[in-house]
């Protein structure tokens, strides 16, 4: 009588991680409109008037003001295509990205 051998079983344990979120930061400068910025604010992260009008007061007072949470591809997009908003109209305003904590 032939014997059966039998594969090991394997339990194969897949994790599956959260992506990492990245913060989009409004930066302070002294030459771009207030009111410019909040527009950018509207147009490109989808604001309110009050939302935007907040962000804004807060980075100017405090240099620097969380804008939105997203995951990377997304955050750098936005990011680039808010401060290229504002250097076509000759605007030094800065969105940069950063990792959670
Ligand atoms: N500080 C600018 C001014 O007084 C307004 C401003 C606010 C610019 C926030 C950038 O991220 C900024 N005109």
């Amino acid at each position: 009588m032939p014997e059966t051998i039998t594969a090991p079983r394997v339990q194969l344990e897949i994790k599956v991680e959260r992506p990492r979120l990245y913060k989009v930061m409004l930066v302070n400068d002294d030459f771009t409109p207030r009111e410019f910025v909040v527009q950018i604010l509207k147009a490109e992260f989808r604001l309110d008037e009050g939302q935007a009008s907040r962000v804004m007061m807060t980075a100017h007072q405090r240099g620097v003001c969380v804008v939105a949470v997203f995951t990377q591809e997304v955050a750098e997009t936005k990011a680039t295509t808010a401060t290229d908003m504002a250097r076509s109209k000759g605007y030094p305003l800065l969105f940069t990205t950063e990792p959670e904590e």
